[in-house]
């Protein structure tokens, strides 16, 4: 999964960026960045204690810390809007630590220019499309869109089936992509909820949001794993915001996660709430998709219950699957396949 930071200048995006990797990234610069950071979960870690593996991997996120945007730069930045719609979902940071800024209003602002761009290409793709034979489908789905956005609103206000979603797919539109608004409040907020009149705004653009602080984040990033818990608690935060911020992305990406495991490596992947184990297979090796015969899945519950595949076989928990079988999350897969 591909998260990209996007935000004015100044607004906290490296710092953060600094957060969720633990990399030391230069802040007050302009440069982007690439990192990645590892999805916390206990049951991967349950999962190790009990096979021992040589190696264990976990889930992952990759971020990009993009350059700084204004109003003008992203309408004027083809690199960079093109960089963005490669991104899977976008964290927008607004600066909430200054005391000068208006969090909602930057996020209003962000958001229309992402609007605005996604206009440009509609437009750019109708006056192709005049041009064109047999792109009528193309050409409607586009026209929905189009009305959507010159009344200000984002494609991710319209329900599109399947069909047209392939359709649209190659766009990369910005304002169709999952975002999450955060907040980069001063210190003295980091442990405290969003004020209610920033709950009504989210609610009213249907986007989630979380507070957090760049600056404790990323001194609680440096500190040692024993250390840190004991900081967090003076400064009244329950977890750092990596791992709220991790679950979030989640939650709103709709993601899961399924297990291989075994003496060699215990691993965790990510897929899409609803993908069938065939195409669950193809996260593994495209060959497992191709030559797959069937799953054997145990629930990572009844598995710790249990203890062992055998006991679990006994129990009548370890379940024989087809192709069609929809993962659930936590299920421990042994892919059967032959090429
Ligand atoms: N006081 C305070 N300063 C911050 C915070 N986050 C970022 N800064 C400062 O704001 C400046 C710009 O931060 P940076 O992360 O580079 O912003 P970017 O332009 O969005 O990448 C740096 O000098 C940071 O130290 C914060 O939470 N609190
Ligand atoms: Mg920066």
């Amino acid at each position: 999964m591909k998260v990209g930071l996007i935000g004015r200048q100044g607004s906290g995006k490296t710092a953060i960026f600094g957060a969720l990797t633990g990399l030391r990234a230069e802040t007050g610069g302009n440069e982007s960045h690439l990192g990645v950071t590892k999805v916390p979960d206990a049951r991967i870690d349950r999962l190790s204690e009990i096979f021992k593996p040589k190696k264990t991997t976990y889930a992952e996120i990759r971020f990009t810390d993009f350059p700084a945007q204004s109003n003008e730069k992203l309408k004027a930045n083809a690199a960079l809007i093109a960089q963005m719609r490669d991104v899977d979902a976008m964290a927008l940071v607004l600066n909430d630590f200054d005391g000068a800024s208006d969090p909602l209003k930057d996020l209003r602002d962000l958001l229309a220019e992402m609007i605005l761009a996604d206009l440009v290409v509609v437009e750019n793709r109708q006056t192709k499309l005049k041009k064109e034979k047999g792109k009528e489908r193309e050409g409607e789905v586009l026209a929905r869109c189009l009305k959507t956005l010159e009344a200000e609103e984002s494609l991710r206000s319209i329900d599109f089936t399947p069909d047209e979603e392939s359709l649209l797919a190659g766009f990369g539109f910005l304002s169709r992509k999952s975002v999450i608004a955060l907040f980069n409040v001063a210190e003295e907020r980091a442990g405290k909820d969003l004020p209610d009149n920033y709950r009504k705004e989210l609610e009213r653009l249907q986007i989630p949001g979380l507070a957090l602080s760049a600056k404790v984040e990323m001194e609680v990033a440096q500190l040692d794993e024993k250390d840190r818990q004991g900081f967090l608690n003076e400064l009244g935060i329950d977890e750092p915001a990596r791992d709220r911020f991790i679950r979030a992305s989640y939650k709103l990406l709709n993601l899961i996660s399924f297990f291989t495991s075994g003496e060699d490596e215990v691993k965790a992947w990510t897929i899409e709430q609803g993908t069938p184990a065939r195409k669950a297979a193809g996260k593994i090796h495209s060959d497992i998709e191709r030559g797959f015969i069937r799953a054997e899945v145990v629930a990572y519950e009844d598995f710790i219950r249990y203890g062992s595949d055998a006991k679990c076989r006994e129990a009548g928990k370890l379940r024989l699957e087809g192709k069609d079988y929809v993962v659930a999350d936590g299920d421990i897969i042994h892919f059967r396949f032959n090429v």
